[in-house]
């Protein structure tokens, strides 16, 4: 279990080095016994990737200064409502009553494993539990269609994942501004006076309003798997805050940011959106699937802990996953070493009994 969260956090972490101002991990004996770990990978399976190489896809990415948003001849994002832009910082409300705004991919995505990074500020005069919305982040079938979820069309097709500030849902125990992730195929409709609680899958309470720092979260989707992390105390670590398999959705999405405020408000901000291709290999029968036809649902027979990458049950026999694979290396080296230690041992006592024979 500890090696699993040491190496996940190494996973994420490595990531930061992209973000601009940010120190990395910097070198240390991790790195050392990544290459050693690299080295093994490569003799012994060659045919598995440790699926945490990635690249940047730049068209699927907003990153500052914003060209290729709105009017411009090769767009790459598209805004609608609220929205405003400066050179610092894509605005999604104001911190005035009543306002919605989006921001969207101009593509579809067609990626099987992506990451996405958002560095994002939410920020406005109100007191506590005195301010509102929220931000929502998309990967939707449809884009730019204002609605009532976050500035966004409710009853949509995909995966929303909403940085919810304000508990409208009185009675609630939570701790707010909570984050919670919904799959949805176009049945659901989101319950905004229960903050979404019926349909939402997982949650977390994450402390990322007013901070006087540089605040993140990062959404993987691989094999399945969804996984929400935060970065908001300004260390520069991940933070697990929702991890759940069973998730499935199709490729040919648009990726999406939204807010709203209602008679509570506050500053939605995007600073960011960075869009990482993960490279996992799939099995021939996850390839013939067409990706582009699945329904998005949520497989939930398993239990969410159990680590399962594979939603349908199709896809059995895959490669392992980067830390199996790595436990298992770790356990093979730690048994040469022993076999090795207590065959010196033998040996030597050997030469001594035959020291004493002769
Ligand atoms: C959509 O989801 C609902 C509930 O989650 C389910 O009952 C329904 O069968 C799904 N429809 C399709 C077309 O998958
Ligand atoms: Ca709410």
């Amino acid at each position: 279990m500890a090696a699993e969260a040491w190496f996940w956090r190494w996973g994420w972490g490595r990531r930061c080095l992209g973000r601009p101002g940010l120190p990395g991990p910097g070198p240390g004996p991790t790195t050392s016994l990544l290459l050693v770990f690299l080295l093994f990978l490569g003799l012994v399976t060659s045919d598995i990737t440790d699926g945490n190489s990635e690249h940047l896809k730049r068209e699927h990415s907003l990153i500052k200064p914003y060209q290729g948003v709105g009017s411009s001849s090769m767009p790459l994002w598209d805004f609608q409502g609220s929205t405003m832009l400066t050179s610092q910082y894509v605005r999604l409300t104001p911190d005035e009553r009543s306002k919605e705004g989006s921001i969207w991919n101009y593509q579809p995505c067609f990626l099987k494993d992506w990451e996405m990074h958002v560095h994002f500020r939410v920020h406005g005069a109100g007191k506590k539990n005195l301010h509102g919305d929220g931000i929502a982040l998309w990967y939707t079938r449809d884009r730019l269609v204002p609605g009532p979820v976050f500035g966004s069309k409710d009853n949509f097709h995909g995966l929303a994942i909403f940085l919810d500030t304000y508990p409208n849902d009185e009675t609630t125990e939570r701790v707010f501004p909570y984050i919670s992730v919904m799959v949805n195929n176009g049945s659901l409709s989101y319950d905004h006076s229960k903050d979404g609680r019926w349909t939402e899958l997982a949650g977390c309470t994450a402390d990322f309003r007013n901070r006087d720092h540089d605040t993140f979260l990062a959404v993987r989707y691989s094999r399945g798997r969804l996984t929400v992390m935060t970065d908001l105390e300004d260390k520069n670590e991940w933070k697990n805050c929702i991890d759940i398999t069973g998730v499935r959705l199709p490729t040919g999405y648009y990726f999406g940011a939204s807010a709203g405020t209602g008679d509570l408000s506050d500053n939605h901000d995007i600073i960011s959106m960075k869009l990482f291709q993960l490279m996992v290999e799939h099995t021939p029968d996850e390839e013939n699937i067409d990706w582009t036809k699945i329904e998005p649902s949520v497989n939930f027979l398993k239990s969410p802990k159990d680590n399962v990458d594979d939603p349908t049950g199709n896809f059995r026999g895959g490669p392992l996953t980067g830390w199996r694979v790595f436990l298992l290396l770790l356990c093979a080296l730690l048994g040469i070493i022993v076999c090795a230690v207590v065959g010196a041992v033998v040996f030597q006592k050997r030469q001594e009994r035959n020291k004493r024979f002769y």
